[in-house]
C-alpha cells in the first residue's frame, strides 16, 4: 500500500524505520512518503498557519499550502482515501483498520495548532481521532493509524497470524508466561505444563473471555454480538 503524510514535521515519523513496519517498508509492502507543508508555501517565511477569523487565542492551519501538498500527494497516490487526524473525526478501532488496510492507499493530513481552516475538511474523505484526550498535535495520531493498517497488509505478519488476530478481534490475551516455571516463589498456571494441547486452547479462551467480560465489558458486548449474533443489555 501507499501511503503518503502530509506535516510540518516529518522528524516525528522515524518510528516508522523500526521494527514490523521497519521491515514491511524494506519488503515492499508499505511504500511510505512524507511530504513537509512547508515545502506547498510561496512566502519568504514558509508559513503555514494564521490568525482566526473572529479573533481568539491560537492560530490556524491554511487551507491554501495543503491544498498544494494535497494536488502533489494524489498525482503519485490518485485513488488514495484522504483522511485528515482530528480531534473532532470519528473515533479509530481494529474495525476503521480493517477498512484502511483494503484501500488502494492513504492520505494522512496531519494538524497544528488550534485547529485546522475548515476548508480543509472538505479537502477530506473522513477525520478520524484516535481516542478522547488531548495530543499537541496529529503527527502522533498518524502513527498509530500506519502502524495498525500496516500490520494488516497482506504479507507483514507471518502466515496466519492475522487471522488470528481477526479471531480474537474485541477480546483481550489470555495470560502469557515464560521461563522458569516458579519465580520468587510464583509458578504458572499446571495446564500450560501439561503437554495437552486440547486442555491448552480451551483454557487460553476460557481465561480470555473471563478477563474481557470483567475488564473490559464493552468490548464484551461486541465480540459476543459478532459471534453470537445476539445484543446484550
Ligand atoms: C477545543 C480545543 N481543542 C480541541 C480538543 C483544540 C485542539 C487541541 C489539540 C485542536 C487540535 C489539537 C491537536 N490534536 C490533534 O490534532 C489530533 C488528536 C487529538 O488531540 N486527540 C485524539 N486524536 C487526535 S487526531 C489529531
Amino acid at each position: 500500500m501507499r501511503i503518503d503524510i502530509i506535516t510540518i514535521f516529518p522528524e516525528a515519523f522515524s518510528p516508522l524505520d523500526l521494527s514490523i513496519i521497519g521491515r514491511a517498508r524494506e519488503a515492499g509492502f508499505l511504500d511510505l512518503q512524507i511530504h513537509n507543508l512547508r515545502d506547498f508555501t510561496t512566502d519568504r517565511h514558509r508559513k503555514v498557519d494564521d490568525k482566526s477569523f473572529g479573533g481568539g487565542v491560537g492560530m490556524v492551519m491554511m487551507v491554501a499550502p495543503v491544498a498544494k501538498a494535497l494536488e502533489k500527494a494524489r498525482e503519485v497516490n490518485p485513488k488514495a482515501e484522504i483522511i485528515m487526524l482530528s480531534p473532532a473525526g470519528q473515533i479509530f478501532n481494529q474495525e476503521l483498520a480493517r477498512k484502511l488496510s483494503r484501500k488502494k492507499g492513504l492520505i494522512l493530513i496531519c494538524g497544528h495548532y488550534e485547529g485546522m481552516d475548515e476548508r480543509i475538511a472538505d479537502l477530506c474523505d473522513r477525520q478520524i481521532s484516535i481516542g478522547d484526550y488531548v495530543l499537541s498535535a496529529g503527527e502522533t495520531a498518524a502513527l498509530v493509524v500506519v502502524d495498525a493498517v500496516t500490520r494488516l497488509l497482506p504479507g507483514v505478519l507471518p502466515e496466519g497470524a492475522a487471522e488470528q488476530d481477526s479471531f480474537s478481534d474485541n477480546l483481550l490475551d489470555w495470560p502469557h508466561y515464560t521461563r522458569p516455571a516458579r519465580w520468587r516463589g510464583v509458578g504458572v498456571p499446571e495446564v500450560l505444563l501439561s503437554g495437552d494441547h486440547k486442555k491448552i486452547a480451551a483454557w487460553r479462551q476460557k481465561t480470555a473471555e473471563e478477563r474481557t467480560k470483567k475488564l473490559r465489558p464493552d468490548l464484551w458486548k461486541k465480540y459476543d454480538h459478532q459471534k453470537t449474533g445476539r445484543t446484550l443489555p
